[in-house]
Formats: C-alpha cells, sequence, structure tokens
C-alpha cells in the first residue's frame, strides 16, 4: 500500500488535479446521464417527505476532488474516479439502492460529531471529529475496496490508524475486541425506519487486527472531507477485509471481552462470518468469490486473497481454519 504523509503544502485542488481526473469525470457524468443514473438526484425536493434529501446534481457537480499524492496503488491499479466513489454506494441506513445514496444522505447533519470511547479502556473519553483531527495527523492511504458483492474500487483515504485512538485511551488486559456502532438516527437516516435488520450497525474487529497499522479511521478521500454517503464524517476502513467491515458515521467504539456480534452476522449468519476477510478460495453460499468487476473497468479480474495484503496480514490467520472462521 502507499503510504503518504500529508505535506502540509496546501495546493488549490483545480491547479493540480492531474486531467485523466477531470476527463473521466466527464466521461462518468456523460455516460451517468445515458444511463438515467443521476435522474433522482436531479429530481431531488429538499426537506418534506421528498423520497430523497437535498443533493441536486448542480451541487454534487460543483465538487472537485483535491489533491492525491499518487495516480495508482501499489499495483499499478489507477484510482476509481472520484465520482464514482461518491455517486455509487452502499448506506443501508439510507437505501439499498447504491445510487440514491447520495441524495438522501447529502442532508446528514455531521457537524457538531462526536465519538465515545469506553468499555475496558483505563481513559475513557468523549471525543469530537475536529478534536482527532487535532490529535492525529491525517496520512493518504491509497487502498483498495472489495465489496463481498463483488465489485472493487481503489481509493485515496484521508485518516489515521485507529491504534493512535486506541492508544491513547489505554485498552486493559480484559480487552479483546473493538465493537463500533453507527449513528441511530431514524429521523435523519430513513432505512433504519424499516425493521429489515437490527439497528444500528454494529462491526467489530479482534484487538490485534484493530491495531494493524493498514487499519484506519477515515476523514476524507480524494484530498476532502468525506461525504455522507462515504460515511462522514468518520469512518472505518480495513482494507483486507470485505467492504462491510469498514462502518460507516461512526458514533461509539468500545473495548469489550467478547466476540461482537455484527449487523451482518445477525441478518445472515451463513453469509456473513465475523472475520469476513476477502478470500477468493472461498465463496459466499450465493456466489464466487474468485473474481471482481473493479468499477470503471470492463471484464473482471480476479479476486486476490486478502484483497491483495497478505504479506501484511496473512500472520494474524497463522492458526486459523479461514473457511470455518469465514
Ligand atoms: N453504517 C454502515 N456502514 C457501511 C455500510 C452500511 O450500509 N452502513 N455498508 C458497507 C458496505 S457493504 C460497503 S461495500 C462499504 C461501502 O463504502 P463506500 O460507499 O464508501 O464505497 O461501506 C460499508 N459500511
Ligand atoms: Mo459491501
Amino acid at each position: 500500500m502507499l503510504i503518504k504523509k500529508k505535506s502540509g503544502l496546501e495546493i488549490p485542488s483545480s491547479e493540480i488535479t492531474p486531467e485523466h481526473l477531470y476527463r473521466s469525470r466527464r466521461q462518468f457524468m456523460k455516460g451517468a446521464a445515458a444511463l438515467g443514473l443521476l435522474a433522482g438526484l436531479a429530481a431531488c425536493r429538499p426537506g418534506g417527505n421528498a423520497p430523497r434529501g437535498r443533493a441536486p446534481v448542480a451541487d454534487l457537480e460543483a465538487i472537485e476532488p483535491g489533491s492525491v499524492g499518487a495516480a495508482s496503488d501499489e499495483l499499478g491499479d489507477e484510482l476509481t474516479n472520484f465520482w464514482e466513489i461518491i455517486t455509487y454506494n452502499n448506506f443501508y441506513e439510507f437505501t439499498t439502492d447504491k445510487t440514491g445514496v447520495a441524495g438522501m444522505s447529502a442532508a446528514l447533519q455531521t457537524s457538531p460529531w462526536e465519538i465515545e470511547v469506553g468499555g475496558l479502556v483505563n481513559n475513557p473519553g468523549v471525543y469530537d471529529v475536529d478534536d482527532l483531527l487535532r490529535l492525529f495527523d491525517e496520512e493518504e492511504r491509497i487502498y483498495r475496496l472489495r465489496c463481498v458483492e463483488a465489485w472493487s474500487m481503489v481509493i485515496p483515504w484521508l485518516g489515521f490508524p485507529l491504534s493512535k485512538l486506541l492508544e491513547r485511551v489505554e485498552p486493559t488486559s480484559a480487552a479483546r475486541y473493538v465493537r463500533f456502532e453507527t449513528l441511530y438516527d431514524a429521523a435523519q437516516m430513513p432505512g433504519q425506519r424499516r425493521g429489515t435488520y437490527e439497528w444500528p450497525y454494529v462491526e467489530g474487529l479482534r484487538l490485534d487486527e484493530a491495531m494493524h497499522d493498514l487499519t484506519i479511521l477515515s476523514t476524507g478521500l480524494y484530498g476532502r472531507s468525506l461525504l455522507p454517503q462515504n460515511g462522514a464524517p468518520i469512518r472505518l476502513v480495513v482494507p483486507w477485509k470485505y467492504g462491510f467491515k469498514s462502518i460507516k458515521s461512526i458514533v461509539k467504539i468500545e473495548l469489550v471481552a467478547e466476540q461482537p456480534t455484527s449487523l451482518w452476522m445477525a441478518a445472515a449468519p451463513h453469509e456473513y462470518g465475523f472475520y469476513a476477510n476477502v478470500n477468493p478460495s472461498v465463496s459466499h453460499p450465493r456466489w464466487s468469490q474468485r473474481s471482481e468487476r473493479r468499477i470503471g473497468e470492463l471484464g473482471r479480474r480476479d479476486t486476490l486473497m486478502f484483497n491483495g495484503y497478505e504479506e501484511q496480514v496473512a500472520h494474524l490467520y497463522a492458526d486459523m481454519d479461514l473457511r470455518e472462521n469465514f
């Protein structure tokens, strides 16, 4: 992976955004318009009982990606274009329609935003996201994101290692897992009014997974702050696991002794396990995980063990049967 410290050199994004990003964005807009993909966004009305929030396409169009340190990941895979990252999303608190999330989540109130960090720790605390950004330097991390549904992207995140926050709160010797919770606010998140899932969204990591340097709390992407559809103002990113582990819009982090039950484990225990490591040789009960569709590419590519991060993380699972611990 590419780990780059932020330079501190702030150049207006318009001056340094590589030309291919502008080009790919225009292509995307044309393609999306042709497919009617953005129709829902363009048609949305503010407030009331309108099914979509505010985010007329004109507003989204005004967003330019900021500065990015490289055009590809460490494997040479090109970054997915900004537009696809902010208009093709899974965020079931709003809708299960991937292209509808951006519009429906646009009004989410993301500031101020507090995260409670507690449980089995010596120094529990409540942190505002702005406090976290003062405490920890943001770094750019270019990671592949592999959804369990077999599509993938390459995303230039901004964030800081989760380990820095955990070290600060000092887990006690009884802490073995970390449990994360998304905001529960059905007034703002219409998907939570449906009883299909057990809200709030919950995820978990083993403590050593949480402490791994690849595991970050992300506050931005493409050099700018996260938009609601990507989990603003702060979300987890664990690049060697299926995308659903990377829980969005976090309000609570708790150190616990027992393995947490995630929303997906509760919903379909035979389909989604606790570990959810990307593994091409273990199929989902309803589809193969051998290959994936990289958003923006034609055709499919092979899925890599641990999403290409095997060298960095395989040791965490050395004594485990990865078929049983799926
Ligand atoms: N709270 C919450 N977090 C979530 C989800 C969700 O529905 N709710 N979807 C997950 C899934 S399935 C994926 S693939 C990623 C997608 O992240 P992105 O939309 O930023 O690409 O977010 C994950 N985090
Ligand atoms: Mo996903």
